[in-house]
């Protein structure tokens, strides 16, 4: 991961860039400036090594880039020609980008292993039992994607697609459902494991998710920033990777959803796809569990008011959703405003996640939103559903 200040930095020069340099503003720093900051030329390993801003240094830069910012707004036309300007677009891009890197700057804290972080976190509702089932959607034509005017390239444009009919999950898989695929021996039987995925588990010595801890016979703990604590039962499993999510359903008798699907399933197959599988009311507390201050997923059915019409729950928030599919283009798709966003990404190496977490930004969520990462990533809030083709 990066050093927590670089990402500080970089998310103030990036709005230094978009907000206004390409905005016709002034330029506060140079184009070596930039260099450091820019996540292409630099690894997220070699980050360290840079000649980075010092905390307080990087927190004076985005306080003088926000003020600019602010000055230059003030100024600039409503109407003014600008295709960056076309329906809010860059604010919405530069919101979404500093809040992303927000989740990576949790994600970050949470691998640190050296010292206590116990943030205050905001209490979540805590449901009763909740019957664990699946919801037939039926097949037939949908519409997939956005042209919502924060919507980014990857979204869009918003195309039809036909689907068979499938069962899904109507709550992601929990802790405690793993976890019988971990105690019957699920890590030691390739069968249930995708090649590359059992070389994987096999090389790095990986016997269940990232962070948790077996103490003794049939009792488990989980590590979260940098406490222990017994592993809750009733959250959707976090921290597996692609491939232990992808064997865990093979060993459930499903598959996972293709992005597709997970879609089709929060919109309700509607004709004007909603925002969000209730509708379009912006994102509160009690729709479901974003904006990163309960520090933890929920219990699986904490948000009846988050659920779609079709009875499907749980589908944003709590943890990133892999799905089946490879990232990749849409029908008609073009690279806006910048190649490196979404397009050098695009191909089999990256499995698309859907739906956004507890870390993420309300925001940065939405039925159309598409995260992509390595199918061995573990570090990420990430859980899964299961599906399975309907008769
Ligand atoms: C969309 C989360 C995969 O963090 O790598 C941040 C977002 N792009 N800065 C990432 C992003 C440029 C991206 N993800
Ligand atoms: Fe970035």
């Amino acid at each position: 991961m990066s050093p927590l200040v670089w990402d500080v930095a970089h998310v103030a020069n990036y709005e230094e860039q978009w907000l206004l340099r390409a905005l016709g503003g002034p330029a506060l720093t140079d184009a070596a400036f930039d260099a450091v900051y820019d996540a292409f030329r630099h690894p997220r390993r070699t980050r360290s090594a840079l000649p980075i801003l010092s905390p307080e240094a990087a927190f004076a830069y985005a306080a003088r880039v926000r003020d600019a910012v602010r000055e230059h707004l003030e100024h600039l036309p409503e109407d003014a020609p600008l295709p960056l300007l076309q329906g809010g677009f860059v604010f919405g891009m530069v919101a979404q980008h500093e809040q992303q890197h927000a989740e990576t700057l949790a994600a970050t804290l949470q691998l640190m292993t050296t010292w206590e972080y116990r943030p205050a976190a905001r209490p979540l509702p805590r449901p009763g039992a909740v019957p664990l089932h699946e919801v037939f959607i039926p097949g037939g034509p949908s519409l997939q994607g956005s042209h919502a005017p924060w919507a980014y390239d990857n979204e869009r444009p918003p195309h039809p697609v036909h689907l068979a009919p499938f069962f899904l999950d109507a709550h992601p898989t929990t802790q405690g459902d793993y976890l019988v695929f971990v105690e019957s021996g699920g890590y030691e039987d390739p069968r249930w494991w995708h090649p590359e995925g059992w070389a994987f588990i096999q090389a790095e010595g990986i016997r269940h998710p990232l962070f948790w801890a077996r103490l003794g016979p049939h009792l488990w703990a989980r590590r979260r920033f940098g406490f222990v604590e017994p592993l809750p039962r009733d959250e959707p499993v976090q921290h597996v990777c692609w491939y232990e999510a992808d064997a865990y359903a093979r060993w459930a008798g499903k598959r996972l959803p293709t992005e597709a699907e997970w879609e089709r399933a929060a919109t309700g197959g509607a004709s004007s796809p909603p925002a969000f599988p209730w509708g379009n009311a912006p994102a509160s507390p009690s729709h479901a569990n974003l904006g990163g201050e309960a520090w933890a997923p929920a219990p699986v059915g904490a948000f009846p008011e988050g659920k779609s019409a079709e009875g499907v729950w749980g589908l944003l928030g709590d943890v990133w959703e892999w799905t089946a599919s490879d990232f990749g283009a849409y029908p008609g798709f073009q690279a806006h405003p910048y190649r490196e966003y979404s397009e050098v990404f695009f191909g089999p190496g990256h499995k698309v996640l859907r739906g956004g977490a507890w870390a993420s930004a309300p925001v940065a969520v939405r039925n159309s939103f598409r995260n992509w990462d390595l199918p061995i990533r573990r570090q990420i809030f990430a859980g899964f559903r299961c599906a399975r083709d309907a008769p």
